[in-house]
């Protein structure tokens, strides 16, 4: 039986090859994904970044957690998506904002809108509005999800809804926000149409976005 105190430990030290082997034990098993994620993994990274708040660890620790985190990510993401119904119920164009290379979590609800059998396009990491605005056009999206890690960059959601409203695409497409420092009141500050703090969370609202 896979010892999962072993993959919280794994990812909190940046042993990617450790949490590489325990989460295929896990699959193996038949261990739920979302155990894995919110049980342990999520858990890890954020007594990291706690760490890293009270100057115990560093950016090299938790580029290397974000790395494991990421490899066993990797191994679940296919099991995540496996899930998804047959028939596309939505677009969703995802993407991190400027200025912000955390995409952990973004990477996790992008993969739970497949999941749930949205198609999603997914940007990227430090995404200007126009590469947005241009996605959006492209592929005829009807949600746009913004994801921000960082207090400096959560700002830069406000910008990218203003620019749509200047390119006359804001009644096109339903805006979510989330990230760790976001909330619900940032959300209607800046005009969002909906904010999760989840993966989970982030389908619910999206389906109630589109009267699914
Ligand atoms: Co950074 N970092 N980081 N970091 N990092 C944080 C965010 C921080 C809180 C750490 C801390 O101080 N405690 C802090 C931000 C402080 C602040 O702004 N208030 C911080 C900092 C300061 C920095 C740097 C500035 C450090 C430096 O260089 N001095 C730097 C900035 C780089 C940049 O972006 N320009 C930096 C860099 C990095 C790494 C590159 C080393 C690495 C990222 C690796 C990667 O993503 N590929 C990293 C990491 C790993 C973290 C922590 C430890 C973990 C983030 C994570 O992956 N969490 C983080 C501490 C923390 O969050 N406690 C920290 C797990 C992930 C599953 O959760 O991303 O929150 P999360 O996503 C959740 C929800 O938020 C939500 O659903 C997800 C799943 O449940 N969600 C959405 C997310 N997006 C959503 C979108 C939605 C809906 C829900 O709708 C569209």
């Amino acid at each position: 039986m896979a010892n999962l105190d072993l993959l919280y430990e794994a990812i909190l030290k940046g042993k990617q090859n450790d949490a590489v082997a325990i989460t295929e034990a896990a699959i193996a098993e038949n261990i739920l994904p979302k155990t894995l994620i919110e049980d342990y993994m999520i858990k890890a990274m954020e007594e990291v970044g706690d760490r890293f708040e009270k100057q115990e660890a560093f950016v090299p620790e938790l580029l290397m957690a974000g790395r494991a985190m990421k490899s066993s990510l990797n191994l679940l993401q296919p099991i995540l998506k496996q899930s998804g119904a047959s028939a596309t119920i939505g677009k969703v164009i995802i993407g991190t904002v400027k200025g912000d290379l955390h995409d952990i979590g973004k990477n996790l609800v992008a993969s739970m809108f497949e999941g749930c059998g949205f198609e999603v396009i997914d940007v990227g990491i430090d995404v200007d509005s126009g590469k947005f605005i241009d996605a959006i056009k492209e592929h005829n999206a009807d949600i746009l999800g913004l994801s921000a890690l960082l207090t400096t960059t959560m700002p830069y959601m406000k910008t990218v809804i203003d620019d749509l409203e200047k390119a006359g695409l804001r009644d096109k497409v339903k805006v979510m926000v989330g990230g760790a420092p976001v909330s619900e009141n940032f959300a209607m500050e800046i005009g969002a149409d909906g904010f999760s703090d989840s993966a989970n969370s982030a389908i619910t609202k999206a389906k109630e976005l589109l009267g699914i």
